[in-house]
């Protein structure tokens, strides 16, 4: 048996079940196979695999009490929020390699606290919706900075999960920044609770961080305490065909340097333009075309459109690619000609996803590159490029390639790698990049991680083979496999 394995002496699945339902009540746990194959394939239909039941806890003693109940039985449990993650860590590992988890639910996990409008924070269940913390902030007169285009179905403790960015990252951070405290079930059912709102704290370690990030590997959040900031009423969003990412960087730059109340600064080409007005039947923003566009929001004050024009009138975009909107109308419908990508992707096929982080100086190298190394190895592929680009974060999506063969993901990412950039800027590693973690993590650093997994979930309960290979490997001996 390896150090990791679970332990000898298992339940009997039926009793297993039996003790769940004592613990959540018989109506909480789902076995029925329709019912459980609809929690157990990801958004983007390339990860699915089966799970014994699903079980949605409403409390967090429940969660302790689901915890224990399927480590005393040896058996592993897949934790799923909103199931928008998009590297297959909300679902379990395909059939035949392993035995079948249970699928824990945050769903009943949903309340939103009271706002404390005196600290401008918020305590949340980790089930909530983005939207509905977005509805709560702004009805109190604040605004939670963090947002995603999935924003009516990822949940909060699925964004500290995965250490979500989304679109407002370069004014206001990624999740980890917005988060005071939370609450967490460990793998052997204790509970750790730093809700108190404290933000001067310094007792030992930050356990709440250590949880942003650690995709379900690490402990189950069941709330958690967010910081708020002011409500920016005024924006102006701009929409600008540009030459080419060079361009786009440049002009990104000239906006972070003088633009105050820049908010996002977002990107895509023309072949996601077309993709995204054929899917989502809309009219392009204006008759001119050009390979690159950038999607500009600035909020604040009064001043906001003219901050933008101050910037725009010293810069070399054309009047006949540029399309302005200072009404909230007029944004959203900007906004979508970059939010409606993810789907209108999806409408192509099964898509191989990589999100990357490139230092901006290399950004334009690695996209005429990515482009030139998947069209010799993969003729015929779909490519659309989108993203982050204040960030200098891209998102590579291919559709062509089965979806299992995963060669194309490793040129792209080695690609990454050689430009000094991260293999995951933004939806984690999850199945999906296991067995390239080493590009972006030093053999010390895996070393570091793999005891901090041993120390808190020794016999591997919690997302077994999500971000970590299986117990007694590690990424290089996956890379060296997949060499062979
Ligand atoms: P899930 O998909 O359910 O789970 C994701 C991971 O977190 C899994 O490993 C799961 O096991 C773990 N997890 C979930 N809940 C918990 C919990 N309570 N405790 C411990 N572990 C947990 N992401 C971005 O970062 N930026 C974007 O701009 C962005 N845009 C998106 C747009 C679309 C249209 C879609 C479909 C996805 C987008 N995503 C984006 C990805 C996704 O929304 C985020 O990764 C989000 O954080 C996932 O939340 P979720 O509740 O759906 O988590
Ligand atoms: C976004 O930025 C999301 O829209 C999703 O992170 C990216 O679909 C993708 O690849
Ligand atoms: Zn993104």
């Amino acid at each position: 048996m390896t150090p990791n394995a679970p332990s000898a002496d298992p339940v009997s699945p039926a009793g297993l079940l039996a003790d769940l339902a004592s613990v959540v009540g018989p109506g909480q746990v789902l076995t029925d196979p329709e019912v459980v194959r609809s929690f157990t394939s990801d958004w983007t239909g390339r990860f699915t695999g089966p799970a014994v039941a699903v079980v949605r806890p409403g409390t967090t003693e429940e969660v302790a009490g689901v915890v224990r109940a399927c480590a005393a039985a040896g058996a592993t449990i897949v934790v799923q929020g909103g199931n928008t993650g998009l590297v297959g860590g909300s679902v379990p590992p395909p059939a035949g390699t392993g035995a079948e988890p249970v699928l824990l639910s945050t769903v009943r996990l949903a309340g939103v606290g009271p706002v404390d409008t005196a600290a401008a924070q918020v305590t949340v269940g980790a089930g909530a919706t983005l939207a509905a913390v977005q509805e709560a902030a702004r009805t109190a007169g604040l605004e939670f900075p963090v947002d995603l285009a999935a924003r009516a179905s990822a949940t909060v403790g699925g964004m500290v999960a995965t250490n979500a960015g989304g679109l407002h990252v370069l004014r206001y951070g990624t999740m980890r920044r917005q988060v005071i405290g939370a609450e967490v079930v460990l793998a052997d059912g204790s509970v750790l609770s730093r809700l108190t709102g404290l933000v001067k704290d310094n007792t030992g370690y930050d356990l709440s961080q250590l949880m942003v990030g650690s995709e379900g590997t690490l402990g189950i959040v069941t709330a958690v305490r967010l910081r708020l900031v002011p409500r920016r009423p005024e924006r102006a969003v701009a929409l600008l065909g540009v030459p080419g990412t060079a361009a786009a960087v440049a002009l990104a730059a000239e906006l972070r340097r003088r633009a105050e109340a820049l908010t996002a600064v977002e990107i895509f080409y023309q072949e996601g333009l077309d993709l995204v007005c054929a899917h989502a039947g809309l009219e392009p923003p204006f008759d001119a075309r050009r390979p690159t566009y950038l999607l500009v929001e600035l909020t604040g004050g009064p001043d906001v459109l003219d901050q933008l024009a101050a910037v725009l009138d010293d810069s070399p975009v054309d009047d006949a690619a540029t399309a302005v909107a200072g009404d909230d109308a007029g944004a959203e419908r900007l906004w979508a000609y970059r939010e409606r990508h993810t789907e209108a992707v999806s409408g192509l096929g099964v898509p191989h996803k990589l999100d990357v982080t490139l230092p901006l100086g290399a950004l334009a190298a690695f996209e005429g590159e990515v482009r030139q190394v998947v069209a010799n190895g993969w003729p015929g592929t779909t490519v659309v490029l989108f993203g982050h680009v204040g960030d200098g974060n891209l998102h590579v999506n291919l559709v062509g390639p089965p979806p299992d063969d995963d060669g194309v993901d490793g040129a792209v990412l080695e690609l990454v790698a050689r430009h000094g950039g991260s293999i995951s800027a933004e939806h984690g590693i999850g199945r999906a990049k296991v067995r390239w973690l080493h590009l972006s993590r030093s053999p010390a650093e895996l070393g570091a991680m793999r005891a901090v997994k041993q120390a808190l979930d020794p016999r591997g309960t919690l997302n077994p083979g999500v971000l970590l290979a299986g117990p007694g490997r590690d990424a290089s001996d996956d890379e060296t496999e997949r060499q062979r």
